[in-house]
């Protein structure tokens, strides 16, 4: 937690793609009348991209030109943020960061019916089990304000949306 506390709280939501971050993070957003900014379409918005990756069928992030942009949202705080990495944000910037995880099968499933196949696929179900993003949340954070969700099934997601909607309860009453 930042010692000099916002009037509302920045969450991180990340994890590996297909785990449910823009799930929860938009049905966060609506409950709890936070913003959602969703970096991927940011950064498509903004031209944020700077070349091509013809292996994994994606455009390359212009990290700079992103946090320029995102900079002055977070400083108003109340923001929540969802992408599938997270160590070039700047650590300041996050109250709480929550790393979304599913089974193999699960998200091997979700991939396909996403159209996602080949090394694309393969990379993807492999940085899950090798829990990539997780061990990136705990080098790039403290480790106090990291925190691992199961999001398997809609209870799973129920219950997530309960305990982030708690911490932001909380945190109203503290700053309010
Ligand atoms: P991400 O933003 O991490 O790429 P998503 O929110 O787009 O993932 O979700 C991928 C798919 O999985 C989508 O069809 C919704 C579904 N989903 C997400 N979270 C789920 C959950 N907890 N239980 C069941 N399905 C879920």
């Amino acid at each position: 937690m930042s010692v000099c506390r916002r009037t509302m709280p920045n969450i991180l939501i990340t994890g590996t793609p297909g785990v449910g971050k823009s799930s929860l993070a938009k049905e966060l957003a609506e409950q709890n009348g936070l913003e959602w900014l969703e970096v991927g379409r940011l950064a498509a918005e903004n031209c944020c991209f700077e070349e091509y990756d013809s292996i994994y069928q994606c455009p390359v992030l212009d990290e700079d030109k992103l946090l320029d942009l995102m900079e002055p949202k977070m400083a108003e705080g109340g923001k929540i943020v969802d992408y599938h990495s997270c160590e070039f944000f700047p650590e300041r910037w996050f109250d709480i960061v929550f790393v979304l995880r599913a089974n193999n099968t699960t998200l091997y499933d979700r991939l396909v019916s996403r159209g996602y196949g080949g090394k694309k696929l393969e990379d993807n179900v492999q940085c899950e089990i090798f829990q990539t993003i997780l061990e990136e949340a705990v080098r790039s954070y403290k480790p106090d304000i990291v925190h691992e969700l199961q999001s398997n099934s809609p209870q799973e997601m129920f219950a997530n949306l309960s305990k982030i909607s708690e911490f932001i309860k909380q945190w109203r009453q503290i700053t309010s």
